[in-house]
């Protein structure tokens, strides 16, 4: 029975069956031997202990891995032969989402419902449509002069390193896994030390649909030790990291100083949301809400600014505060929560401190603001009005269920603002008929690449 007080309903928990180090096809314990505790955050109560990897456990781990890229099959493989042999690991991932969903919400308070209809099934479709992708990797011909013909040929960049963020486990491991194997390289990947579980369980299914072993190599365990020695490892040909902006330029940095890999990072996110005098202004709250609220907020392209144009303003604040009522907070597996825990107490506490921020800065709190339920990482939906460009609220990436509102006049004077932002990524607009398109306003340096 799961409960945080306020309800209770069956979950069967299953036994977590995979906490070691997956290197060369094989569950191993750490070279040092070392475990470290991973939490529920519906309790903050242990789960389980995890095999700590460090660096000579990723020296190890890449050792696998290059033997792998160098005289194993995967790379010598048609890509029709990796594209099937990545269907059928999609088609385990698909056999598996209710223990899968189970694990990511236990692992990251993730709602369960959504685990089970989105986040699983969503990174078994990333997987295929790679798997798609992997015997279309073409080059081109080019016609130099009369004579002379050039022609380019993409070739798998070697063995890659991935590391990956909490907020959602098993998409950006497939987001980041995928490609990667479609384009036949092999690699070492480093889940985020508070959500391993799920990372740990796609290593069995990848053993289970034939992936050769050395090919896939997961390393769970702390971003200083495990995660810094990817980056810096001399004998790692690229690193694709999502995580902070912090991190993600000492990720850049020790590339540079390293080996000069190369290198994609995704980083952090303060996305507008425009609504416009025209906008159908319940539908405009509802998109609001859910922009800042899914995933509790959890997610780079958060809506975390919202403009509002003067016009509606009022009624807009109005339905929202309305709203934001009604909306459910509490344990994941209930089906009637829309909003689980914090993934852990570190980001729970910046949340709070951030909230703290707001009200000290001077904006005013329209809603929650505070913990809620009796025990875990619970918070209120916050919404904050009359909230300045230059607060910082409005200028940092808060990761929570935190919203800060913005009245504005024209839209010239609106973009200004929507662009002045350290942070790239998404940005939204609501207007006549709620047309909602996502489009860039600054270029972010990410994204994912068949080399
Ligand atoms: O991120 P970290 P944290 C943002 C969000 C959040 C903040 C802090 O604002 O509040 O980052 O979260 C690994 N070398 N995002 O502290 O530390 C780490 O083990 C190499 C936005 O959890 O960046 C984990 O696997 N790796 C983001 C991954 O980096 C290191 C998603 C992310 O952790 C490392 C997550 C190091 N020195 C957080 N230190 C998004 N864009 O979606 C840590 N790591």
């Amino acid at each position: 029975v799961q409960s945080n007080g306020s309800s209770e309903y069956l979950v069967k928990i299953p036994e977590i069956k995979f906490t070691k180090l997956f290197i060369n096809g094989e569950f191993v314990d750490s070279i040092s031997g070392k475990t470290f505790e991973t939490i529920d955050p519906r309790t903050g109560e242990v789960i389980t202990r995890i095999a700590e990897g460090d660096k000579e456990d990723i020296d190890f781990a890449v050792k696998a891995a290059r033997y792998a890229f160098d005289n194993g099959p995967w790379p010598r493989l048609s890509g029709s032969a990796r594209g099937r042999i990545m269907m059928k690991y999609a088609d385990l991932i698909n056999e598996n989402v209710e223990i899968l969903a189970t694990l990511d919400t236990i692992d990251a308070g993730k709602l369960f419902s959504e685990g089970k209809a989105s986040d699983i099934p969503q990174a078994a479709a990333i997987l295929q449509y790679y798997a798609g992708a992997a015997d279309k990797i073409h080059g081109a011909t080019l016609k130099m002069s009369s004579e002379l013909q050039a022609y380019t040929l993409k070739e798998p960049i070697g063995v890659v390193g991935h590391i990956i963020p909490w907020n959602f486990p098993s998409i950006m491991f497939f987001m980041k896994v995928s490609p990667a194997l479609a384009a036949g390289c092999t690699m070492v990947v480093k889940p985020a030390e508070q959500t391993s579980l799920s990372a740990l369980y796609y290593a069995h299914l990848a053993k289970l649909a034939g992936i050769p072993d050395g090919v896939i190599n997961v390393i769970t365990g702390y971003g200083p030790t495990a995660g810094a020695a990817i980056s810096s490892h001399m004998d790692i040909d690229k690193v694709c990291f999502t995580g902070s902006t912090e991190v993600g330029r000492s990720v850049m940095q020790a590339a540079a100083t390293s080996n000069l890999k190369a290198v994609s990072l995704e980083l952090g996110g303060k996305s507008p949301l425009i609504i416009f005098d025209d906008a159908d202004v319940d539908k405009a709250a509802d998109l609001a809400l859910l922009g800042i609220l899914y995933n509790k907020g959890e997610i780079c392209v958060a809506s975390s600014r919202v403009f509002v144009q003067e016009g509606i303003y009022d009624e807009f604040v109005k339905k929202l505060a309305k709203k934001a009522k009604t909306w459910v907070v509490g344990d994941p597996f209930d089906p009637t929560v829309r909003q689980g825990p914090q993934v852990n107490k570190k980001q729970f506490e910046k949340i709070l401190s951030y909230i703290e921020h707001g009200k000290r800065e001077g904006a005013t709190l329209l809603s929650g603001g505070k913990p809620c339920g009796k025990k875990g990482y619970y918070i209120e939906p916050t919404i904050f009005t009359d909230v300045m460009d230059d607060m910082i609220i409005a200028k940092d990436e808060i990761f929570g269920p935190v919203m800060s509102l913005m009245k504005f006049k024209t839209i010239d004077e609106v973009i200004k603002r929507a662009n002045a932002t350290k942070y790239g990524l998404g940005s939204r607009h609501c207007d006549q008929g709620l047309e909602h398109s996502q489009h860039c306003f600054k270029i972010n340096p990410c994204w994912y690449h068949l080399d």
